[in-house]
């Protein structure tokens, strides 16, 4: 089963239990914590089954399955069920073979997830802007708050003298903050990127990784998506399908 299959919405009958040797991901093909977990699965050629949820209209079983009731949620054919982005790709990465994505030296690992955790203050401000524009607020200031924050992101790649957050290589913690610089256009601040020119040239860089681009989705696309998502459009998460 592909990323691109119509969505499962209420009243949906519960999938069957994962076979043995798969991995079920439930997913929505346009939410960034959800692509963290899909280019981690591509980066290790895992293999697995994807399930889309409407999350505009959640099945019951999905809501039994993740109490969260956020994707990405990953299924294993032991019935177990694991949630919450981070925890998601750490479990892949440290349940599958193939290329090792998390450093194994405590110390990296602690500075990556320090940037992180950084990080979590990055989007939850790009949320905040995409709503304030949305209400037709001035975002002026918010904007300078978002702009300083990554000259701070960018520093580390300043100081670090590296191509990637992980260093001379793509690690995971390029993976997890990735998502978000494909929706500048969307959040309205692709401008910020002229201030910010090593966090442009890593993006650009990532745009090259195979996962990324097996996981990329144009900006008027999501820009299209996210406007019928605001205006609570049913099947906004199936567009164009
Ligand atoms: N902290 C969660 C956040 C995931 C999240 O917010 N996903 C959104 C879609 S982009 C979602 O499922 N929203 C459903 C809802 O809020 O009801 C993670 O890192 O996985």
């Amino acid at each position: 089963m592909t990323g691109s299959q119509k969505s499962l919405g209420k009243g949906s009958p519960a999938p069957g239990p994962v076979p043995e040797g798969n991995l079920r991901l439930y997913s929505m093909r346009f939410c960034p914590f959800a692509q963290r977990a899909r280019l981690v699965l591509s980066a290790k050629g895992i293999k697995h089954e994807v399930i889309n949820i409407n999350l505009k209209s959640k099945p019951d079983w999905f809501l039994e399955k993740v109490p969260s009731g956020c994707v990405p949620a990953v299924e294993l054919s032991n019935g177990v069920v694991i949630f919450e982005s981070p925890i998601v790709c750490d479990f892949l990465d440290e349940a599958y073979p193939g290329k090792k994505l998390t450093p194994a030296d405590p110390i990296k690992k602690a500075k990556e997830k320090m940037i992180l955790e950084f990080y979590n203050g990055v989007t939850t401000l790009l949320y905040k802007i995409f709503g304030a524009q949305q209400e037709k607020k001035d975002v002026a200031e918010l904007k300078t708050e978002l702009l300083s924050k990554l000259q701070k992101l960018q520093q580390i790649l300043i100081k670090k003298k590296t191509p990637y957050f992980g260093g001379e290589s793509l690690t995971m913690i390029d993976y997890m903050l990735y998502p978000w610089f494909e929706r500048f256009v969307v959040f309205g601040v692709e401008d910020i990127f002229s201030q910010t020119p090593e966090l442009k040239k890593w993006y650009n860089l990532m745009l090259k990784d195979p996962a990324v681009k097996g996981t990329f989705t144009p900006p008027e696309v999501l820009q299209e998506f996210f406007k019928l998502y605001v205006q609570g459009n049913i099947n906004a998460v199936d567009y164009g399908l």
